[in-house]
C-alpha cells in the first residue's frame, strides 16, 4: 500500500513536469514571433536616398575618342592606339610632330609620307583589323578596326 502511494505520487509529479516543460515549450516558441516584429522596422528606411549616385556619365564621354575617324600623331605616336569605324569611312591622320612620319600599313593597304603639320586620309572600304606603323621611327605602331558596315 506504501508502495502503491509513491507510485502515484511519483506519476502525479511527472505530469506536473510534462505540463511544465509543455507550457515552457510553448512560451519558448512564441517568444520569438513577438521579438522580432518589435525590433528591425525602425532601421532600414532612412539610408538608401543617399547612394543613387549617377556620377559615372563622365568616364562614359571618354571612349568615343577611338570610334570617331581621326587619328592623331603627336610625341612618337598614333593616338588612338586603336580606332575601330565602319567600312566606307575616311580615316584622317594629321602629323602634330615636328618630324615627318609615315603611316604604313603592314599589309601594304596604304603607305603615305606625312610631313610636319600635314594630313594623310584613306577611306577603308573593307572590313578586317589594319594594323600600321611609322616606316622611319618602326617603334610607333596602331591598328585600325574596320567593321562590316552591314551588321
Ligand atoms: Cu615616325
Amino acid at each position: 500500500m506504501q508502495q502503491y502511494f509513491a507510485t502515484r505520487v511519483a506519476q502525479t509529479w511527472f505530469c506536473v513536469f510534462i505540463i511544465g516543460l509543455v507550457f515552457t515549450l510553448a512560451a519558448c516558441g512564441s517568444t520569438p514571433s513577438t521579438a522580432s516584429t518589435s525590433t528591425p522596422t525602425v532601421a532600414p528606411t532612412a539610408t538608401p536616398t543617399a547612394t543613387p549616385t549617377p556620377t559615372p556619365t563622365a568616364a562614359a564621354t571618354t571612349p568615343p575618342a577611338s570610334s570617331g575617324n581621326s587619328v592623331t600623331i603627336a610625341n612618337f605616336a598614333f593616338s588612338p592606339q586603336s580606332l575601330t569605324v565602319k567600312a566606307g569611312t575616311k580615316v584622317t591622320w594629321t602629323n602634330n610632330d615636328s618630324v615627318t612620319h609615315t603611316v604604313t600599313a603592314d599589309g601594304g593597304a596604304f603607305s603615305q609620307v606625312v610631313p610636319s603639320g600635314s594630313t594623310f586620309s584613306f577611306t577603308f572600304t573593307k572590313a578586317g583589323t589594319y594594323s600600321y606603323h611609322c616606316a622611319i621611327h618602326r617603334s610607333m605602331t596602331a591598328t585600325i578596326i574596320v567593321k562590316s558596315s552591314t551588321p
